[in-house]
């Protein structure tokens, strides 16, 4: 039987505080922790420069800074800290993560369920931008779904259906949102409880839109976050988890125009494209590129119309 992300970090908390009290003990010139409060589990909900918001088990917040031996941590990540006061803190471990994102070497969040890829009628949809955000997401072993927002101005519905279906054949979820006319929304709510969701995608798109559809007194815990942190922006600039009251968590995070891949190898933009993954390793070379190879499996499936021309095409604009 295997344990449940929740049993495991209380497990995981009990060990780290056995670990933290040894070292408190062991060096008792830290003048930082000296009359801090006993450790407890934390979970952060978001990073601001050099500090930490993060929530202790009675949902209450805590500024923290980290120890420096204390590698960074993102939304999501499972701490244990010791407070200073009723609103600060000092992160001194950090938990094992069973998975995290990151974008162009940057640490997005940690610890996820499952990632909402967010694409939008207006900004319109680019799908090289899309297959972009896919790759990483492949990479970063989550399960990926695609929302289709803005849904209420497309001039053709049926018309913007059909040019998702590629990645429909491709094995992915594609559902079509309007936040304006509230179409689709409940059923979107149904698929998110008990589990830790990111939205990801282009700024503008409507992230931050969906998650307060989805979370009713958002606005409340926005306001609650922003006078701790001084976060005061329209748009998202911070990567934050937000609870959604009958359970399972969202992050939010900011999207940004240029998504660069510099830091992906061929081999994982290639991992990248899920549907290309039953013929890797059936071509004639072992080291085939696709390209221009002989007796290509991948070139196969293409004219066999088991991959898509359009994917073909960007997974070769992709790759350097
Ligand atoms: N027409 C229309 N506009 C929408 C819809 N959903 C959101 N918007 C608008 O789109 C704009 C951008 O929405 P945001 O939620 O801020 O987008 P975001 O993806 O969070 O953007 P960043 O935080 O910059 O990454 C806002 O003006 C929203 O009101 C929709 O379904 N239809
Ligand atoms: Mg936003
Ligand atoms: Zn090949």
């Amino acid at each position: 039987m295997s344990l449940t992300r929740r049993q495991k970090w209380r497990i995981e908390k009990i060990q780290a505080e056995r670990i933290s009290r040894a070292q408190r003990a062991s060096s008792n010139s830290e003048a930082l922790l000296g009359d801090a409060g006993e450790a407890q589990a934390g979970l952060v909900i978001t990073r601001y420069g050099q500090h930490l918001l993060v929530e202790n088990e009675s949902g209450e917040l805590f500024k923290c800074t980290g120890r420096q031996n204390i590698d960074l941590s993102v939304a999501g990540d499972q701490i244990i800290f010791q407070a200073t006061d009723n609103n600060n803190g000092v992160v001194t471990a950090l938990l094992e993560r069973d998975n995290q994102l990151n974008r162009s070497q940057k640490l997005i969040a940690a610890n996820i369920d499952e990632l909402w890829l967010v694409v939008a009628i207006e900004p319109h949809y680019q799908f090289e931008l899309i297959d972009r955000y896919l790759v990483v997401a492949e990479n970063a072993g989550l399960p990926i779904n695609i929302v289709v927002n803005k849904i209420e101005l497309s001039d053709n519905i049926k018309k913007t259906k059909d040019s998702f279906s590629m990645y429909v054949d491709a094995g992915y979820s594609v559902s079509y949102l309007s936040v304006k006319e509230q179409v689709n929304i409940k059923e979107l709510k149904n698929q998110l409880n008990d589990k830790t969701h990111i939205f990801l995608g282009q700024s503008g798109v409507g992230k931050s839109s969906i998650i307060n559809e989805l979370i009713p007194d958002l606005n409340l815990r926005v306001n609650e976050i922003s006078t701790k942190s001084k976060l005061g922006k329209h748009t998202t600039t911070n990567t934050t988890l937000y609870h959604i009251p009958s359970g399972g968590d969202l992050i939010d995070s900011p999207g940004i125009r240029e998504f660069q891949l510099d830091d992906l190898t061929n081999k994982e933009i290639l991992n990248g494209f899920r549907e290309f993954k039953p013929f890797i390793g059936k071509c004639k070379f072992r080291n085939c590129a696709h390209i221009n190879e002989p007796s290509c499996a991948i070139k196969t499936a293409l004219e066999s119309g088991e991959i898509s021309y359009k994917r073909y095409e960007s997974y070769l604009n992709l790759i350097s």
